[in-house]
């Protein structure tokens, strides 16, 4: 049998974590084999509403589960665990500046970063959810030096399968025939889905997104525009922000990451830009990236048209003001 896997999981007593922890106890990220210990971490005011997600796992009664530790202590969250997922931040209120939300999260990922540095397993990999996603990732980067810089993503996937997802609907095929979509750059309505090599799976083979579609102005206008603003559709229609989706596209970055990707297809995830395709570097930018053995690496050399080049354009320099407003907060 193998070992467990110990899994953490911050903010665990919100949405996503209601949604997410039972998917990892029930093997949906790393596969019906894997054991997992959890680790669930969230602020004293929510220790109650943890305590009873936690008797929730337990009554839940998953094989897979081999304990769950719930604390509001970030040292015995962070203590051994193998992969961190980081739900938990400070969310935007009404009326409140992007800057002081912004230094808030900068404290929250500064601090998490060195207890993860100091206590996580050795290879600990890491994925940041909460927003601003990619800039959080990048502040706990910068805070946990002796973490490989390759350990340290962002959640870009749920824009990713939201991408398919639509391309799907749209062509009234399966969305496990569509694949290759791309999400460049930051986890914000400037983000660029990016159709120009997506590929669907068809009984001649597999044919380009942009010759089954045979519409230009809806792949560059309408699809681009719903799948950035889905996730305020999804608010003005649940009255609370996406959960399940976000719950099960985090699933399916890590177990990818950790597992694979399937020959020939690509995924999208923020990763520490080293400046492919000429977007900024030392920023964490969504590109497409095949994994194996446990690594990440972005596919090169596909050809960028005009249009997409000023479109990665704006997303990474919005990535490099995050990252300018960050910095000004820790000084
Ligand atoms: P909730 O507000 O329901 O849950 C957040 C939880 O984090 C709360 O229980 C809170 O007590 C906890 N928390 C706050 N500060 C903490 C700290 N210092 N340490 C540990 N826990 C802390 O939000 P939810 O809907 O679950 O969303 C969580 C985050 O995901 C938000 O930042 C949200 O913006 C972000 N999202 C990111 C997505 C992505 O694709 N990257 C999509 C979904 C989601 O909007």
């Amino acid at each position: 049998a193998k070992e467990p896997v110990r899994v953490l999981v911050t903010g665990a007593a919100g949405q996503i974590g209601y949604a997410l922890v039972p998917m990892i106890a029930r093997g949906v990220m790393l596969g019906p084999d894997q054991p997992v210990i959890l680790h669930m971490l969230d602020i004293p005011p929510a220790a109650e509403a943890l305590n009873g997600v936690k008797m929730e796992l337990v009554d839940a009664a998953s094989p897979l589960l081999k304990g769950v530790v719930a604390t509001t202590d970030v040292v015995e969250a962070c203590t051994g665990v193998n992969i961190a997922v980081m739900v938990g931040g400070f969310p935007r209120k009404e009326g409140m500046e992007r800057k002081d939300v912004m230094s808030k999260n900068v404290s929250i990922y500064k601090s998490q970063a060195s207890a993860l540095e100091q206590h996580a397993a050795p290879n600990c990999k890491v994925l940041v959810v909460a927003n601003p996603a990619n800039t959080n990732a990048l502040i706990l980067k910068e805070f946990a030096p002796s973490i490989p810089a390759k350990n340290i993503t962002a959640l870009t996937r749920l824009d990713h399968n939201r991408a398919l997802g639509q391309i799907s609907e749209r062509l009234n095929v399966q969305v496990c025939d569509v694949k290759n979509v791309i999400i460049w750059g930051n986890h914000s309505s400037t983000q660029y889905p990016d159709v120009n090599h997506a590929t669907v799976k068809t009984p001649s083979g597999e044919k380009p997104v942009r010759e089954l579609v045979k519409d230009d102005a809806w792949l560059n206008g309408e699809f681009i525009t719903t799948v950035q603003q889905r996730g305020a559709a999804i608010i003005k229609a649940r009255k609370l922000s996406s959960a399940l989706s976000a719950a099960s596209s985090a699933c399916d970055h890590i177990r990818d990451w950790v597992l694979g990707t399937p020959e020939g297809t690509w995924v999208s995830m923020g990763v520490y830009s080293d400046g492919s395709y000429n977007v900024p570097a030392g920023v964490i930018y969504s590109f497409p990236v095949t994994c194996k053995n446990g690594e990440w690496t972005i596919v090169q050399g596909l050809a960028i048209d005009d249009l997409s080049r000023k479109k990665l354009d704006i997303t990474g320099a919005e990535l490099c003001e995050e990252k300018e407003l960050a910095y000004s907060c820790l000084s």
